[in-house]
């Protein structure tokens, strides 16, 4: 069976040893680290997504398919980043307050490594606080948040207040993403960037260094 078909179903599966032999498998076969991950590994956690939504998979089995989706994301890792590149600035990545999903942001926070970035990746559930916190001690010069829930993206305007609170908002740029997030959304928060995926975001992120 293709490696990248066998990829798709051990993720559906939640079956991390056949996700980790098929991507190596995938990887000797020199498919490129870039369509194991979109072909393979995130069109699957897609149909996880659509499963759910329909009630033929529930939490447990999503979070067994996205643990296996996190063994196929670490070997994939080196393929996806070039070492050795000289930062070209530092980004501050979080999921925000009351959201865990941490796939996403995960992969923002691996193109944005490959981009040349150096990055501080704050975890999952971040107050902003605890943002405000990091821009302060690092000072970055991107700031990215994912949100996953609508009702977590209300926290990414909370956010951005905590920033301008202690006045560092205008020291950073801010890109947010995540499935429920829209550029609409962005401008109304008033973030700088909006990325739908996490090769725009990195995209993004270099565009608005050079600015
Ligand atoms: Co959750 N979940 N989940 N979940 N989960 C969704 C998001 C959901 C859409 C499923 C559904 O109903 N179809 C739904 C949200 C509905 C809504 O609010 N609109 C949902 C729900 C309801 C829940 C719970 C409430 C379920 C429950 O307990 N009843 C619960 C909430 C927990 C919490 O966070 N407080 C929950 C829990 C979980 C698990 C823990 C089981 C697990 C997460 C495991 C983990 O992340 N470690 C999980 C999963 C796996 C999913 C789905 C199936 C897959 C998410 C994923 O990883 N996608 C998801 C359905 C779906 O999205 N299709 C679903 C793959 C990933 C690569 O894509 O994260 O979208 P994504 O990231 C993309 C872009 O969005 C973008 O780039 C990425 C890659 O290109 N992007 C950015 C993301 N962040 C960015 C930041 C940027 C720029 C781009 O700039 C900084």
């Amino acid at each position: 069976m293709d490696q990248i078909r066998a990829t798709y179903n051990a993720v559906l599966a939640g079956d991390t040893a056949a996700v980790v032999a098929s991507v190596r498998a995938a990887l000797s076969e020199k498919i490129p680290a870039e369509k194991i991950l979109g072909a393979g590994l995130i069109e699957a956690m897609d149909e996880v997504g659509t499963r759910f939504e329909s009630g033929e998979m529930y939490v447990p089995e999503m979070l067994i398919a996205a643990r296996a989706m996190q063994s196929g994301l670490g070997i994939l890792r080196p393929h996806l980043t070039e070492s050795g590149v000289k930062a070209l600035g530092k980004v501050v990545i979080g999921t925000v307050k009351g959201d865990l999903h941490d796939i996403g942001k995960n992969l923002v926070a691996m193109m944005l490594e490959g981009a040349g970035f150096e990055v501080i990746d704050l975890g999952t559930d971040v107050p902003p606080e605890r943002f405000a916190v990091a821009v302060r001690q690092h000072a970055p010069d991107i700031v990215g948040m994912s949100a996953l829930l609508t009702t977590t993206m209300v926290n990414m305007r909370a956010t951005l207040e905590a920033i301008e609170d202690i006045g560092l908002r205008k020291k950073v740029k801010v890109i947010i993403g995540g499935a429920p997030v829209t550029e609409d959304f962005a401008h109304q928060i008033g973030a700088d960037s909006y990325a739908a995926d996490a090769g725009t975001a990195a995209r993004l992120a270099k565009a608005l260094i050079a600015k």
